[in-house]
């Protein structure tokens, strides 16, 4: 197992705001998803707060039209830097008739075929099985240069199918990266009692793969390595599996109470490490950006999400009648015969 330490300098200026611009429209929409339940107007929302660079990182390392993502309910970031239009992503968190799922899904659950992003699984660890039928498909089509991304949550890594899922990716070579977001907490279960190892990378080993982690709180470090991975899996080396250390600042969603199984000493712990302010200061202070650019962006972004949350609000709700649609094949309505 490899530990990165990559350096920051060698990423254009443009990269970087795409990594900032990226963090803070993540950041926007999570806490929009958190008012907007607390107004009785979406019945949960998943906050990613903490996941800010790993998703950032991971999407600016994931090559639109070739890649394809198999992401998890956490994802709102990651989606929306693959390409994943901010509209439709507020249609699923109101449920709106225009959502890609006519809005009968779980919110979050976002898929978009044409941008390689696949629907997501709400059982824990079902989309690396997958994952891994994908990056068997891509690898048997003869396809190079095309990988597949797989996130998932490090209490995803004690399900048995987790394990499947790398056995099998390493034996046949696959290219696919299992991209792990260690933010210590499974709902209300601490890493501690998931793994007696401190690192989830040293899993890899166990199936002869490749494992890194990286510092999950800077983004320039999550891309660089999981850039450096997209190349060896697209080489035909093999999956990779790369752990990006972060944290959940929020509660694992709107329906539990973080208070009830860890103290606010520990979240006060990890504050100084929020991403989000931490890098923005680096940008300042190495003169990628000035205060009246971090101002203007934030405030461009704060615009955008407003203005997209009263668009989609007023759009309708689906039709009654559909309820039963893309449930069974045969009429809608069998079960009200
Ligand atoms: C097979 C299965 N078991 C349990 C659950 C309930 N569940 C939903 S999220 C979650 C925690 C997952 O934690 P982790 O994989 O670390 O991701 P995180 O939510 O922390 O990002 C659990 C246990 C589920 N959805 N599927």
């Amino acid at each position: 197992m490899a530990t990165t330490t990559p350096a920051g300098t060698e990423l254009s200026r443009e990269q970087l705001l795409t990594l900032y611009r990226d963090m803070i429209t993540q950041r926007a929409v999570d806490t929009r998803g958190f008012q907007l339940n607390r107004q009785g107007k979406i019945g949960i929302a998943m906050g990613s707060e903490g996941h800010e660079a790993v998703q950032a990182g991971t999407g600016l390392a994931f090559e639109r039209g070739k890649d394809l993502l198999y992401p998890y309910y956490r994802n709102t970031g990651l989606v929306l830097s693959c390409g994943f239009p901010l509209a439709d992503l507020f249609r699923s968190q109101l449920a709106r008739a225009g959502d890609t799922t006519g809005g009968r899904s779980i919110i979050n659950h976002v898929t978009a075929r044409a941008l390689g992003i696949a629907s997501i699984s709400s059982i824990i660890a079902a989309q690396c099985t997958h994952a891994v039928g994908a990056a068997w498909a891509v690898k048997r089509g003869g396809a190079t240069d095309r990988v597949v991304f797989c996130q998932f949550g490090e209490g995803a890594t004690s399900q048995g199918e987790w394990h499947e899922a790398l056995n099998f990716a390493a034996v046949h070579a696959l290219p696919v990266l299992f991209l792990c977001e260690n933010n210590e907490w499974a709902i209300s279960t601490h890493i501690s009692k998931q793994m007696r190892i401190p690192t989830v990378a040293t899993r890899a080993a166990g199936y002869g793969m490749l494992g890194v982690t990286c510092d999950g709180f800077d983004p320039v470090a999550v891309y660089t390595t999981v850039r450096d991975a997209r190349a060896h899996a697209a080489s035909g080396r093999g999956p990779v599996l790369v752990e990006s250390k972060c944290y959940r600042f929020l509660s694992h969603t709107t329906d539990d109470d973080d208070r009830t199984y860890r103290t606010r000493d520990e979240v006060a712990e990890h504050r100084p490490s929020d991403p989000v302010p931490v890098f923005e200061r680096s940008l300042l202070e190495r003169g990628v950006l000035a205060a009246d650019e971090v101002k203007a962006l934030k405030r461009e972004i704060a615009d955008l999400v407003n203005r997209t949350t009263d668009e989609i609000e007023a759009e309708p709700y689906p039709a009654a009648e559909t309820l039963y649609g893309n449930t069974y094949a045969g009429p809608d309505d069998a079960w009200l015969t």
